[in-house]
């Protein structure tokens, strides 16, 4: 696709156009993909999440400009799940963020639900391909909250920094399990308010007690992102935590292929099956012209599959397959 080569010389409008393309979740998606892919390069993906206003914003700009000082190229994505925008920042963000507005070694772009919420966490997989591919060395995914469609987003980031409030205490408590699965390392952002050291002290014990966690650390960093105070030992962390994954070697690499392999192969039976029975005439006919007794969806659902003709031209590709150029 012509597209695709403009974004691989380094077209930024190419790249915005490809990611309004693969947002929207059309059929050109897919092969739009599978160019993209092979170029996409090993990109470190750090996700940033934790409830609104925490500071992730304020957090992600500071880190940007210490990735920038180091020759880095950086891409932020900020997801906000109950935001209907997509396209451009959010304003917020993007008043965070306008120091780095000007540099051409930045881009930022958010995600609302434009598509459905499923269909978010994977829009935000293949824009982080996306921005690799275009060149970019680190991306930085910003999510808001800590509920389970953050959690199903920050799955793609090999490195996830979970910031809290002082006030977060709570939080901590309903969700303990499944924020040491995927913390890399807790900040307290707004230290300046009272009952940081508090719910760092609570932090750190529940780190400690996380057999998981034995082989190594979790770091629970104190900041005042707003004052760029605490954000030197951030950015010490999340390297060392880079440093720790090279040490580990392809395992996790291997284990991340087979994972999107999956994903992406259920979104395509999915669609293609979809298509297929798209409208009630649809299913009637076939129905009909299979002479199935049409009185219990179950046991029709079993024939159809058991029937491997039938069962392959319902998943067979209509739009047009990745290759066939
Ligand atoms: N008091 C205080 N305010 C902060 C700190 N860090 C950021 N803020 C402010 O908190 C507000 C929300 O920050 P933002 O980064 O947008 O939070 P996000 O919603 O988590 O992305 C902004 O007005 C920031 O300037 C901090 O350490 N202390
Ligand atoms: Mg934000």
């Amino acid at each position: 696709m012509e597209l695709v080569q403009r974004m691989l010389q380094g077209d930024q409008r190419a790249l915005a156009r490809l990611m309004t393309l693969v947002e929207s979740r059309g059929p050109e998606r897919r092969r739009i993909m599978s160019e993209v892919y092979p170029h996409a390069r090993r990109t470190r993906v750090l996700g940033i999440t934790g409830p609104p206003g925490a500071g992730k914003s304020t957090l992600a700009d500071r880190l940007v400009s210490r990735f920038r000082g180091r020759g880095l190229r950086v891409g932020v994505l900020a997801i906000d799940p109950s935001s209907p925008f997509s396209g451009g920042a959010l304003l917020g963000d993007r008043i965070r963020m306008s120091r780095h507005s000007g540099d051409r070694g930045v881009f930022i772009r958010s995600l609302g639900t434009r598509g459905n919420r499923g269909g978010l966490a994977r829009a935000t997989r293949e824009f982080a391909l996306l921005l690799g591919a275009y060149g970019k060395d680190v991306v930085i995914v910003e999510t808001v909250g800590v509920g389970q469609t953050e959690l199903d987003i920050m799955d793609l980031a090999h490195s996830v920094v979970v910031v809290f409030v002082p006030e977060s205490g709570d939080v901590i408590q309903t969700m303990k399990a499944g924020l040491t699965e995927i913390a890399d390392v807790f900040v307290v952002n707004t230290a300046d308010r009272e009952g940081a050291d508090r719910l760092v002290a609570e932090l750190r014990a529940m780190v400690e007690i996380d057999p998981q966690r034995a082989d190594r650390e979790i770091p629970v960093l104190m900041t005042q992102a707003f004052k760029d105070v605490g954000l030197d030992e951030l950015d010490d962390a999340i390297t060392r935590h880079w440093q720790y994954l090279d040490s580990q070697g392809d395992g996790w690499e291997d284990q991340a292929f087979v994972d999107e392999l999956r994903d992406v192969l259920i979104e395509q039976v999915r669609d293609n099956l979809d298509r297929s029975v798209r409208d009630a005439a649809q299913v009637r006919a076939l129905i009909a012209a299979e002479g199935f007794e049409a009185d219990n969806p179950y046991l029709v659902a079993e024939r159809i599959v058991a029937d491997r003709g039938l069962a392959a031209r319902l998943l067979l590709d209509h739009e047009g397959s990745v290759d066939d150029n």
